[in-house]
């Protein structure tokens, strides 16, 4: 496997970071998970757009041009002979001192790809939907760390992982500092409630998910209703359909939240029309390359 680290394309077993970078130090950084079907990396602008705005926010310089960033990971994706992949990548405040102060890195962020083979929930819960938990941790509260930022500071998304999987669940579904539903640990959540969907608002401790705006996109063409507005777990209980949405997970049916079934407990019909569209979507909308 060839990652990308800094300008090279060097073996694994060789892609190695300093200690004192403060990706590892503090989790100073951002990221972006993003995957290529057939030869065609999936909203790879979108993908690229959100790492620099996340960079943007937190003060971090990339030396990269947008257009520069695209080609390395096009360069990873051939360099592996990867037709379809799971791709991501990492920029870090790159090497600096024991200090927080990041005016001690010297300057020169971690730019880091790393493509590798796809791993998807099992086919069956596709088929036969999966149950998710609420758990006690909450979303992150946008005054303090914005859910928008794809910080590689993840630990709230992992203890709220830590929580369902101790209560013997794939996912949790994680509320925000109000109570209101936020979205999964990886994913975000969709209900249909009378042949119209619903997710929660992007302010609401929401990330702005790729896979998100692509399932809104699709529907409004199929003329289903889209609505992004704040949601209840009780909203949620009582929906016709529930779904996440994600790019590891693509487009996957939930049909127990809680304990409660979602209606009877089966794909719903709009779901299963959203992850047929999502699939053609994911042929045609991105940018190709050739092996
Ligand atoms: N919410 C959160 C908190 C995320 O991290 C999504 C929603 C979905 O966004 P996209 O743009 O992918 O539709 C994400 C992104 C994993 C994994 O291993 C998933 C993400 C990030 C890191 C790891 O499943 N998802």
């Amino acid at each position: 496997m060839k990652i990308y680290l800094n300008g090279n394309l060097v073996e694994r077993n060789e892609a190695k970071v300093s200690v004192f970078d403060h990706g590892f130090l503090y989790g100073d950084g951002v990221f972006e998970g993003i995957r290529a079907y057939n030869c065609l990396v999936f909203k790879l602008d979108e993908h690229i757009d959100r790492l620099f705005e996340s960079a943007h926010s937190i003060m971090l310089p990339i030396k990269l041009t947008k257009k520069q960033m695209i080609g390395v990971v096009v360069d990873t994706l051939k360099a592996n002979k990867l037709k379809d992949a799971y791709i991501r990548l990492i920029v870090s405040r790159g090497e600096g001192d024991l200090g927080l102060d990041p005016r001690k890195c010297k300057g020169n962020e971690t730019v880091i790809v790393i493509a590798d083979k796809i791993t998807l929930y099992p086919k069956k819960l596709y088929e036969e939907g999966m149950a998710i938990i609420t758990v006690p941790t909450i979303r992150n509260i946008p005054e303090a760390l914005n859910p928008q930022i794809k910080s590689l500071n993840y630990l709230n998304n992992i203890l709220a992982k830590i929580e369902a999987v101790n209560c013997g669940y794939e996912e949790a579904l994680m509320l925000d500092h109000l109570g209101y539903v936020a979205e999964c640990t990886g994913d975000n959540i969709f209900v249909v409630e009378k042949d119209e969907l619903y997710t929660p608002p992007q302010c609401m401790g929401t990330l702005r998910g790729i896979t998100r705006d692509a399932v809104l996109a699709v529907a409004r063409k199929l003329k289903i209703p889209t609505h992004e507005h704040v949601l209840t777990r009780h909203e949620v209980y009582n929906s016709s359909e529930c779904f996440l949405t994600g790019t590891a997970a693509e487009i996957i049916p939930v049909v127990r939240v809680d304990g409660r079934r979602i209606a009877e407990a089966k794909p719903g019909k709009i779901t299963k029309l959203l992850m047929r569209e999502f699939s053609k979507l994911t042929k045609t909308d991105g940018i190709k390359y050739t092996l």
